[in-house]
């Protein structure tokens, strides 16, 4: 009850990349109830059903509540130290016989900062490894992509404080109704103060946030490249470019490195005119118009919103690259309301993986493991002998399950995620799960990632830890602990610091506290374009968008902008000071197809995704009984032409079989988002055996990201 509560700490929701700041009622050492954050300018107060009643995930029945070892095949309980012991000796045998190379990290965009800034550190400077990956792998890789190959940096320029300002508002491949509700309601706001405000929604199932929309485009899954394109040949062709701008910011590629001329660029747009892409692309070439000129008219300020959609697909960083070519093309960007604006999945996707160098190709603040310069300013930093860190990027995320099927990975420590559910092509990654040695760190038990382990360690949750979350608009904001951890459960941290203890690495890793570890990381900051407020300001404050670069700056709303951003002078306007010739590009990247369309064995398109009520897994969200009983268990969504001609009806069984297994779900005809014909969809919140669909999907990947591709593949559909 919010009236009872003894005090108030002030923490961030952990359930989306929107970042709502929260302050928790406590009582009697338990968290009570929880309430919006007033002073936290991302929701003002506000929350949604998911973080009103996190309360409720604090003390389920299944909290993990002391260690757990395999022995004779059992989980069975153990002491920290018999736990700790045995990860130590099983990674020190596997690093001696095999190699660094032999281990590996799998971690997410929901630790706090300071937890994979410290692994990743272990793993980097001390086992001698690049072999640090996390969940942000399959969630924000090709935003990460887009950004870097786009502007030379990752991370968005503008923040949230754009939807109040802007005109139009171009969501593509994002169901911010349901995955980011808070964000979606001052899009609803802004809409509701001003009629002149249009938004285009651009998905192949209609969704929640398409209730909004003044244009929505259902294009055929994975044609949207050839949507973006034709956009782009509509404001040429019609004039409305922005020549100036182009001319002073920007340049034409196609590959990574081979230039084109804008006559080039202009002459490969040729076979993206509406009339040629609306029959591939299922949207009529007067529309494609009408939307374009809508995007680009002077008069009005254009912020588009892409999210899992556009991220999860084999040409996910060519998707990024697109829409950023639009904005580019039409200069509407870094200025108020005229942005690209990449949505994060996860509550610290960036601040805990993106910007630590949670990944296996990335470094601390935004630097390159296989940029010389950059592993040498760390060196510098950590204070370890120059060459210590190793220079080949470790395995992304499906190859790191890979290497564990095939024995390669002799042991895994998974942290904070639950690939056992979570990754795409279930049957083939769950045996290697269970053939390695794996460590699941964790706040319940089981889920369907620590069923296979052997060690499960018992995490302390949301609030009962002290740390850091970065949002997706690059604000960091800190978490204060509010109560105490259940049974023998600890901060992901402190187990993190005894590991490195027992692995001989306390040089390395001779912090305490959360404080200190962000002190240190704060010196990988200095100098780069990333620089982020102190714990204490953090501490004090309701979060900060970097760039900070020193105590007295205030936060940065719009990156490489004059006036905004501290790193661009004055008279420089706007400078994409992270290229080294300061421009931005703008790529030709063609329509290609995702790696598995229906064909006439398997006619049905299936994508996958999230509900308002459950997190992920729902290894959380399962457990509040309010969200539970209002999903209880996952359907699959069917257009009403596909089931009259199936002679399926509503509630009946349904198998959904692909290349590679079989699911069974209940039929929802039409569903909360209508599917287009042709398309049938499918949340991947259910952890039961019959109905895990990601034993259906499809591990194909981006070759540049190495984003596995979520949201499209092939599959049969038949009354069960
Ligand atoms: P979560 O349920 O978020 O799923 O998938 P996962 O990351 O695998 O898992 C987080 C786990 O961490 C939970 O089991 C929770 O109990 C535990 N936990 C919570 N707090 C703590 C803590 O403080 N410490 C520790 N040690 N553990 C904690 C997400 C992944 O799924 C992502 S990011 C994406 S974007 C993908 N999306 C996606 C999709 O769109 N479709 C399909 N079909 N599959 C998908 N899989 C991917
Ligand atoms: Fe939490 Fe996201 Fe809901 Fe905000 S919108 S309360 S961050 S789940």
């Amino acid at each position: 009850d919010q009236k009872d509560a003894e005090k108030w700490v002030k923490g961030v929701c952990r359930y989306c990349g929107t970042g709502c700041g929260v302050l928790a009622g406590v009582t009697g050492g338990k968290i009570v109830a929880v309430k919006g954050d007033p002073d936290c300018a991302v929701n003002k107060g506000r929350l949604c059903v998911k973080g009103i009643l996190l309360p409720k995930i604090m003390n389920t029945p299944d909290r993990l509540l002391h260690p757990l070892i395999r022995k004779d095949g059992k989980l069975v309980e153990a002491s920290w130290d018999e736990a700790m012991n045995l990860v130590v000796s099983k990674f020190k045998e596997s690093i001696e016989k095999y190699g660094p190379d032999s281990v590996g990290f799998y971690g997410s965009g929901q630790t706090y900062a300071e937890e994979t800034y410290t692994m990743q550190k272990i793993f980097r400077a001390g086992i001698g490894t690049n072999n640090v990956e996390g969940n942000p792998r399959t969630c924000m890789a090709s935003a990460v992509a887009g950004f870097v190959t786009t502007y030379g940096a990752d991370e968005p320029m503008g923040t949230y404080a754009d939807i109040e300002a802007a005109d139009t508002f171009f969501l593509i491949g994002s169901n911010s109704a349901e995955a980011h509700p808070v964000l979606f309601s001052r899009i609803i706001d802004r809409k509701n103060s001003d009629p002149n405000v249009k938004i285009i929604v651009a998905d192949p199932r209609k969704t929640r946030t398409a209730d909004i929309a003044d244009y929505y485009l259902p294009f055929i899954p994975s044609r949207d490249l050839a949507l973006m394109n034709a956009m782009a040949y509509v404001i040429i062709e019609e004039g409305l470019t922005n020549e100036k701008f182009i001319a002073d910011h920007t340049e034409f590629m196609k590959g990574a490195s081979d230039k084109l001329t804008y006559d080039e660029y202009k002459a490969f747009l040729q076979d993206y005119t509406p009339e040629k892409v609306e029959t591939a692309c299922g949207i009529p070439a007067a529309t494609i118009r009408e939307v374009a000129r809508l995007f680009a008219d002077p008069n009005r300020k254009t912020m588009s919103m892409w999210c899992m959609g556009f991220n999860q697909r084999t040409r996910g960083v060519w998707a990024n690259n697109l829409v950023h070519n639009l904005h580019l093309l039409t200069g509407k960007i870094c200025t108020p309301g005229n942005t690209p604006f990449s949505l994060t999945g996860q509550p610290s996707a960036c601040g805990s993986v993106r910007e630590t160098g949670g990944l296996s190709h990335i470094l601390p603040a935004h630097r390159f493991v296989a940029n010389e310069k950059h592993r040498n300013e760390l060196e510098e930093i950590w204070g370890v002998p120059k060459g210590t860190l190793p220079s080949k990027p470790g395995y992304h995320t499906l190859e790191m399950f890979k290497a564990a099927v095939t024995g390669d990975l002799k042991c895994l420590w998974v942290m904070t995620t639950n690939p056992g559910q979570s990754l795409p092509n279930l049957n083939y990654y769950r045996p290697g799960m269970e053939k390695t040695f794996l460590v699941v760190s964790e706040t319940y038990h089981p889920t369907r990632t620590s069923e296979l382990a052997d060690v499960v360690l018992p995490a302390a949750l949301w609030m009962e830890k002290e740390g850091v979350y970065g949002n997706g608009e690059r604000r960091t904001n800190h978490i204060a602990k509010a109560v105490d951890p259940p049974g023998e459960a600890r901060p992901d941290l402190d187990t993190i610091i005894d590991f490195a203890k027992r692995m001989g690495f306390e040089k390395l890793v001779p912090f305490k506290t959360p404080e200190e570890v962000w002190a240190e990381y704060q010196k990988c900051q200095a100098g780069t374009d990333m620089q982020m407020a102190s714990y204490k300001r953090l501490r004090e404050g309701h979060g900060f968008t970097w760039p900070v670069p020193d105590d007295n700056s205030p936060e940065t709303y719009i990156r490489y902008a004059e006036g905004y951003d501290p790193y661009v002078k004055k008279g420089e306007g706007i400078k994409f000071y992270c290229r080294k010739n300061n421009r931005a590009v703008i790529y030709a990247r063609p329509q290609i197809d995702a790696q598995e369309m229906p064909d006439a064995e398997y006619p049905f398109f299936l994508t996958t995704g999230r509900m308002l009520e459950h997190w992920h897994t729902a290894t959380m969200t399962g457990n509040v009984p309010e969200l539970k009983n209002a999903a209880p268990e996952m359907y699959v969504e069917i257009n009403e032409e596909d089931a009259k001609r199936l002679g399926i009806s509503d509630g009946d069984l349904v198998n959904i079989t692909s290349r590679r297994a079989t699911c069974k779900f209940k039929a929802k005809i039409n569903g909360r988002g209508k599917p287009m014909p042709g398309l049938v969809y499918v949340s991947f919140h259910d952890k039961e055996e019959d109905r895990l669909i990601n034993k259906v999907l499809l591990d194909a990947f981006d070759p540049g990201s190495k984003q596995p591709e979520y949201k499209v593949c092939a599959v049969q559909i038949s009354k069960a």
